[in-house]
């Protein structure tokens, strides 16, 4: 039913980039149907990949399910759908799903042109390069004239042509439609290099024949914020999951856990209370309960629990904080004030 007025709207505004402004009720559309429709990639460690049994699982999967928790009281209340590169912006623009957390890096044109709002960063990343150990390089500017496996529809293949470009350099595009498919096209010698967000190369080097074969050169071209993408024209629910976000990062910053989160409950801090909802009225404003951050915290975790439990040392990504670090740790998190 949502679907065909979302249609409907389209074909009579003739506004086919601008879909978010035929359809601005999704919190309440979300509460009506209990469920929460999220765009997640078609399976990428540490950020959204489903076991065997279909459970997803990774950074943007629990990003998505803190936004469940918050609205619906249950981070299970999901439905994730798996998109590539090139299908994810029109889902959400034509109403397929409610929010984007697919390792989509903000830039001004998405954010812009395309109708939609990213709603903050979920994971600080960065362009890098695996290569084939015999092609004998150890920089990424001795890559003149190789052939380079490449995901369409993405700003990797933005950011390597003007990486080539600018050094005055040339290669060969080997492109794929899923990271999977790039990466046997790179097991497979259809190309020398790899290319993607830096966070995927470790993982994907592990899944090769022969991992010892390959190394990550040591540049990094780009910047990558990845976070939350909605639709423009409906800014309750902007705010919603812009502020489950920075609530979790917020939480983070005040030691709230969900191993603790009850005994939060009776903290003396004004900055927690305002997160656990036992002061002020941040649900209320929100058009959430004024203690949905419980529910996020509980089931689903703060910032730096997401990121141990998804991409931390201890998961096969193992990555560090580095960046994506507290501000009062050296990093760049900083969310606003909960208050
Ligand atoms: N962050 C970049 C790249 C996103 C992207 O699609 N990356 C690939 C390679 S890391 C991917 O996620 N593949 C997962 C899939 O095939 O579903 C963007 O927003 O354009």
């Amino acid at each position: 039913m949502k679907k065909t007025i979302i249609t409907m709207g389209l074909a009579a505004s003739g506004l086919l980039a601008f879909a978010g402004t035929t359809q601005a009720a999704t919190l309440q559309d979300v509460k009506d149907d209990g469920e929460l429709r999220c765009g997640v990639s078609n399976g990428l460690p540490g950020f959204s990949q489903p076991d065997n049994d279909g459970n997803w699982a990774g950074i943007d999967v629990d990003t998505c399910r803190a936004v469940a928790a918050a609205v619906l009281g249950d981070a299970d209340a999901v439905e994730f759908i798996p998109l590539t590169a090139a299908e994810r912006f029109t889902a959400l623009q034509s109403g397929e799903i409610d929010v984007l957390t697919r390792n989509t890096t903000w830039t001004t044109t998405r954010d812009t042109s395309l109708g939609l709002n990213f709603t903050g960063t979920n994971y600080y990343d960065g362009q890098g390069f695996l290569i084939k150990k015999d092609l004998g390089v150890d920089s990424a500017y001795s890559l003149d004239g190789a052939a380079i496996c490449i995901q369409a529809g993405t700003t990797t293949e933005l950011n390597l042509a003007d990486f080539f470009r600018a050094n005055d350099m040339e290669y060969e595009a080997v492109v794929f439609d899923t990271s999977e498919a790039s990466a046997q096209g790179f097991d497979n010698n259809r190309c020398d290099v790899l290319t993607s967000d830096t966070s995927q190369l470790a993982a994907l080097k592990t899944q090769l024949s022969d991992p010892d074969s390959a190394e990550i050169l040591p540049e990094v071209i780009s910047k990558e914020p990845l976070g939350p993408v909605v639709r423009q024209g409906d800014d309750e629910w902007f705010n919603v999951v812009k502020w489950v976000l920075f609530g979790q990062i917020n939480a983070e910053e005040y030691g709230v856990t969900s191993e603790n989160v009850d005994d939060m409950m009776d903290s003396d801090n004004p900055s927690v209370q305002r997160i656990v909802g036992t002061s002020g009225n941040m649900g209320e404003i929100l058009g959430l309960d004024d203690d949905f951050m419980v529910d996020v915290i509980s089931q689903v975790g703060n910032y730096g629990e997401m990121f141990e439990r998804n991409v931390g040392p201890d998961t096969p990504l193992g990555l560090q904080r580095g960046t994506n670090a507290l501000w009062t740790e050296g990093g760049v998190l900083y969310a606003p004030p909960f208050r």
